[in-house]
């Protein structure tokens, strides 16, 4: 049966005039579901929706359509890059001093996610089809939808933290948007923990009845359950048994010139953790200068919202610290942090993942991260140290969990890996945790998740007297 799919990012992205499939997590697992069953994906057009407002793809033989919203430049501004972006993403990151309160946002998001809910009314011709919808950019739709179809069956994902209701205090509108978030069926989140602050926050609100994963409300039943979102498994194996790309993963440790190599991936987001994992990096040549010259750092950061002031000083933070770090330590050729600041393909970053021996991924808070399961999944020989306050700590017990805020226990965790890598022996005491870690990225490939998701939300049944079962 056909699917609507729902999000602020659109899934094909234009090359060469062109359009193909965009990378990321939500396109990669979605565009095989839209592809078998057909429907349509409707998203904001960020380039040229007034030229082009529907694709159908793939262009030669169609399988599903793409709706492309037309969202004008100052809603986006409030609804985007204002509400989601000042407002919600870092309240959900517990970054309560950068939250910036406006009534100007939130009246652009409501204006955004109506839009969006009227888009999908549009092309929703069949009532029996369920209707997904994608995070945090939306969380008024699910009820404006069910305001227009009762009997809908309709789920919601929501793909970052849900911080306690102590949190969710803070905003004005949380009321609104908690309501917005129970039009839904089934709300999907990655962690217990998360479905826990989800469930204790729905107990705030007035007419609310939480009873174990399920909350009544309206007169309806709303299911909550933790799906942890995987990669995909198939094609990362793929690109890292190419050989262009195993022959640069050789390059990339020629270039170090030291025997240890570490890596760290992340959009700029304040979110991620980089200045304290910096600092630990530093540290660990403050309190180890053995370590000098033995091991390199190679830190990508992928530039994102830089329209965002914070952004941008944190660039300029990040530009600075690597500055000092190299200024103070770098001799003999040897550079002690490789800062690459710019996009890489797919295929780029699985080289990076075959070159090192360990990965920092060190979140402050991060719903899942995915970074830390493609290391996992990828590298032959290396350990994931893993900030226990990201989503995937929860899913992947084998790894080296560390709180990202302590930046000599960083350190001190740093040099105790690195230190067990000098030997063979000692290497081969990580290949069982590693083993068990490819078991645990291998049950939660994308794929799988996104079915596991959509055959908890067609199971699940309509409880609205009088409705019929999609
Ligand atoms: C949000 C939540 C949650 C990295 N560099 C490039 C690039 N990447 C890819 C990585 C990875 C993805 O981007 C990043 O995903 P994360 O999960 O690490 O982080 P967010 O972007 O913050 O994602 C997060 C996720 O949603 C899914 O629910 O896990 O917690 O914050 O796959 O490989 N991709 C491209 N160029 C790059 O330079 N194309």
């Amino acid at each position: 049966m056909s699917l609507v799919v729902v999000a602020n990012r659109e899934p094909l992205r234009q090359e060469r005039g062109r359009w193909v499939p965009a990378v990321g997590g939500l396109a990669t697992a979605l565009l095989p579901v839209l592809e078998r069953r057909g429907g349509t994906w409707v998203a904001w057009g960020e380039k040229e929706a007034d030229a082009v407002p529907r694709l159908a793809h793939p262009p030669e033989a169609p399988r599903f359509t793409v709706r492309r919203l037309h969202v004008p430049a100052r809603e986006v501004t409030g609804s985007y890059h204002g509400m989601a972006n000042r407002v919600l993403w870092p309240l959900a990151h517990y970054f309560l001093e950068r939250v910036e309160l406006r009534r100007a946002f939130y009246a652009a998001y409501q204006a955004t996610n109506r839009r969006f809910a009227e888009a999908v009314l549009e092309e929703w011709t069949d009532p029996a089809t369920p209707v997904w919808v994608h995070d945090y950019h939306l969380m008024l739709v699910p009820a404006l939808l069910r305001a227009a179809r009762p009997g809908a069956r309709i789920g919601f994902f929501w793909h970052i933290p849900w911080p306690p209701p102590e949190v969710w205090q803070v905003l004005p509108w949380t009321r609104q948007l908690l309501e917005g978030v129970l039009g839904a069926d089934l709300v999907g989140l990655h962690t217990p923990e998360y479905v826990a602050n989800f469930l204790a926050t729905c107990r705030t609100l007035p007419g609310a009845v939480v009873d174990g994963q399920r909350v009544r409300w309206q007169g309806r039943t709303i299911r909550v359950e933790a799906h942890p979102i995987g990669i995909d498994t198939a094609r990362f194996a793929q690109w890292a048994a190419e050989p262009r790309v195993r022959e640069r993963a050789r390059r990339i440790r020629r270039m170090a010139g030291t025997p240890l190599v570490v890596v760290g991936v992340d959009r700029l987001d304040y979110t991620k953790g980089i200045p304290e994992r910096l600092a630990a990096w530093e540290r660990l040549f403050e309190r180890y200068p053995q370590w000098l010259g033995q091991v390199t750092l190679y830190q990508i950061a992928v530039p994102s919202r830089t329209r965002l002031p914070s952004y941008r000083l944190l660039k300029r933070l990040v530009d600075e610290q690597v500055g000092r770090i190299n200024g103070a330590y770098m001799r003999d050729g040897w550079v002690p942090v490789h800062y690459l600041y710019r996009a890489f393909t797919p295929r780029e970053l699985t080289a990076f993942y075959l070159a090192a021996d360990a990965a920092l991924v060190t979140p402050l808070r991060d719903g899942m991260n995915l970074v830390a399961q493609e290391y996992a999944w990828v590298t032959e020989n290396g350990v994931l140290i893993l900030s226990s306050l990201a989503g995937a700590a929860s899913v992947l017990p084998e790894a080296v969990a560390v709180n990202p805020f302590d930046v000599d226990g960083l350190a001190d965790t740093l040099h105790e890996v690195l230190a067990s890598l000098a030997d063979e022996p000692g290497r081969r005491r990580w290949d069982a945790r590693r083993a068990a870690l490819k078991e645990r990225v291998a049950a939660l490939d994308v794929h799988r998740w996104a079915e596991r998701f959509l055959a908890s939300l067609e199971g699940s049944p309509v409880t609205l007297a009088g409705a019929s079962p999609g």
